[in-house]
């Protein structure tokens, strides 16, 4: 799953390396398919020339176009590998709903999904696959389920035309980052349970691999710390604009990690501390220094209230939270915050972060912490998410040089809450405005001086949503630009094209008005 390795170096035939952590086990083990692969292995072609293969977003890494087409009909069967009958029921949902075929599913079928060894190629690694689309047959092949998951999204990218048919040829694909994230905020508007599942089935077309839920914030407390029940019961029952707001129960949160499980995406929670704190704060006034009575928050602009660093029952409160949420989060990893803890001196504030660390450690996972994080002292392995627009920040190359790994969400190209255009109906602008071409236009190697690739992780493509009201809003902030931020971290830094891009852009909007995705109709693009 989640396989959080820094990538580096060049190699392979798009001059992607094949992810780290894989391991070489001599000839490929396993699999009973009938095998659909062309006897000699096609010749992959440059980026942007496999003809009716190039409409795969993200673009993958070698594509060598074949000839014909493999047609969809009443008697296309699926087949299935013991360990990829899940993948292989995905695949006859897809089906279903974008070409109305009932496939069945089985042991052998036309379409067969074949799971290897893992290690068997060293070239695909934990989460890549080869897909091999034949007139007769199509065979997705991988070291594991991931990666067999990944060869059906862009199988069904592929699916065209009536009657529905797939163009033939080989696509050879594995990710440039391990990382692969999306944040959506539940705390300043309030997502359901059913919003975010359907959240997580828009993120999985575009192969991410990380669902980082912002579950605190001055606005709203959106999980059960059993130990402190006013959080949620209190603090959850508003939102930004004094709707009715939520939280989800103990229950619910672990509806949704299943929910991301099964589409291979590791659910990272955050709770933002020693800032944005108001519904705590609200909830237990003694949790801030001056301990008076406050009002819950409503409103859109930051409350500069912290957490009372000086006081013993405050970390009681930071170990009560870490704990609650980590006993339900399978994942490695949880969020910290840390950002914009601007009623603190530095001091006070390192040694909060140092202590918010020391409790996630605790519970066996690893801490990730907004960016601020790196102007002090920083636990070894903590990993920092860049979310500022300077890219020039002395202490952002010494945390690097001293070992740091970054998650790269730059204001000014991943944030989806940034407006595209001037005067669009949702979203802020403080990072100025981010067209596709914009959250397209960079690249996570060069984008912060002293950090080079080996020191980043991933990506992450950030929903605030202080203006998003409805799972249509946050659509509509997210397509087209999440699939942009989605290809940054998954395809080869040489295949990075924008006329390739856009235009392979344009060729998926048919999908998501059949799978009811909102998306802002762009003019930048020329859309199908
Ligand atoms: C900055 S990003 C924030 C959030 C806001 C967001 C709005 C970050 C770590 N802090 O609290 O919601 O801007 O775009």
């Amino acid at each position: 799953m989640l396989a959080l390795t820094a990538c580096g170096g060049s190699g392979g035939k798009n001059g992607a390396a094949p992810p780290a952590g894989s391991s070489v086990s001599g000839s490929a083990a396993g699999g009973t398919g009938s095998p659909a692969a062309p006897t000699q292995d096609p010749t992959p072609v440059a980026p942007g020339a496999a003809g009716p293969l190039e409409r795969v977003v993200p673009e993958p890494a070698e594509i060598a176009p074949g000839g014909g087409s493999f047609v969809l009909d009443g008697t296309t069967s699926i087949g299935a590998d013991q360990g990829a009958q899940a993948v292989a029921d995905d695949l006859a949902g897809y089906l279903k709903a974008q070409a109305g075929i009932a496939a069945t599913v089985s042991a052998t079928g036309k379409i067969q999904l074949t799971l290897h060894a893992p290690g068997a190629d060293r070239k695909l690694g934990t989460e890549g696959y080869q897909l091999d689309v034949a007139p007769g047959a199509v065979h997705v092949t991988a070291d594991s389920a991931a990666g067999l998951f990944y060869g059906v999204q862009t199988l069904r990218q592929l699916v065209m035309g009536s009657p529905a048919a797939i163009p033939a040829g080989r696509i050879t694909d594995y990710p440039r980052f391990g990382y692969r994230g999306a944040m959506l905020d539940v705390a300043r508007h309030f997502f359901s349970v059913s919003d975010v599942e359907q959240y997580i089935d828009a993120l999985s077309l575009y192969k991410v691999n990380a669902l980082h839920l912002h579950m605190t914030d001055d606005q709203g407390w959106r999980f059960v710390v059993p130990s402190w029940p006013k959080l949620a019961s209190y603090g959850g029952q508003t939102e930004v604009g004094g709707g009715t707001g939520g939280y989800y129960t103990a229950q619910d949160y672990q509806t949704i990690v299943a929910y991301a499980a099964s589409r291979f995406i590791t659910v990272i929670p955050e709770i933002d501390m020693p800032g944005h704190v108001g519904a705590a704060v609200a909830a237990y006034p003694a949790l801030a220094c001056d301990g008076r009575t406050h009002k819950l928050v409503t409103s859109v602009s930051p409350a500069f209230d912290s957490l009372c660093t000086s006081k013993s029952s405050t970390y009681t409160f930071v170990d009560n939270a870490v704990a609650a949420i980590a006993s339900q989060t399978p994942g490695p990893y949880l969020h910290v915050g840390g950002d914009e803890a601007s009623a603190l001196t530095q001091q006070q504030y390192n040694g909060f972060v140092a202590r918010s660390q020391q409790s996630v450690a605790a519970q066996n996972k690893t801490p990730i912490a907004w960016a601020e994080i790196a102007s002090g002292p920083i636990a070894p392995g903590t990993i920092a998410e860049y979310w500022n627009t300077g890219g020039k920040e002395p202490y952002i190359a010494a945390a690097a040089s001293r070992g740091t790994k970054f998650i790269l969400a730059p204001g000014t190209h991943a944030y989806l809450d940034q407006q595209p255009v001037p005067g669009f109906p949702l979203g802020l602008h403080w990072a100025g405005y981010t067209p596709v071409s914009k959250a397209y236009d960079w690249d996570p190697a060069t984008l912060l001086r002293g950090v080079p690739e080996s020191s980043v992780v991933g990506v992450e493509a950030t929903l605030f949503t202080e203006t998003v009201h409805s799972l249509a809003d946050a659509e509509t902030l997210a397509f087209p630009r999440l699939p942009a931020i989605a290809e940054i971290g998954w395809s080869p830094r040489a295949s990075h094209d924008w006329t390739g891009f856009a235009a392979r852009l344009a060729k998926q909007s048919p999908l998501w008005a059949k799978l009811g995705i909102s998306y802002y109709k762009s003019p930048e693009i020329d859309w199908q």
